[in-house]
């Protein structure tokens, strides 16, 4: 059972990288504006996590920078998730407002429309 988690792992991941989309041309400023987002944003994860794939594919899709926890191995992260998101689920993503103000949002579907709606003034903005 191992055995078989491990390719299917290493498969998901042979996939990701051949289906990588490329990042969108921006301007400096644009790419500015994505990356001064992105310091909001942690994303906690599985590196093999099929779900987390796609997230990860939204974000490169939209030229968004994302800061990625592994919350498998990394014993810090996964308590992190677990205290502050309430579960170890992922993907998670963290958000931190200017105010200091934290969310938790978990399902990949929520996390992609919310990463869209979020860049959709820098990108639209040519
Ligand atoms: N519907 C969720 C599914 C996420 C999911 O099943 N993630 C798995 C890893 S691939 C997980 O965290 N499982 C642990 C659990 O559900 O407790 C999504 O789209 O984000």
């Amino acid at each position: 059972m191992g055995v078989i988690r491990w390719i299917l792992g290493k498969i998901i991941l042979v996939v990701e990288a051949l289906t990588k989309p490329k990042s969108p041309k921006l301007s400096a400023e644009q790419t500015q504006a994505l990356e001064r987002l992105s310091e909001q944003f942690t994303l906690y994860q599985f590196a093999a996590c099929p779900f987390c794939v796609k997230v990860r594919q939204a974000s490169r899709k939209l030229g968004l920078p994302l800061a990625v926890k592994d919350a498998k191995r990394d014993m810090a992260a996964r308590q992190a998730l677990e205290q502050g998101g309430g579960r170890i689920k992922v993907p998670c993503l963290r958000i931190e407002d200017d105010a200091g103000d934290t969310r938790w949002m978990y399902e990949s579907d929520d996390i992609i429309a919310y990463l869209n709606q979020q860049t959709a003034p820098i990108i639209n903005k040519i």
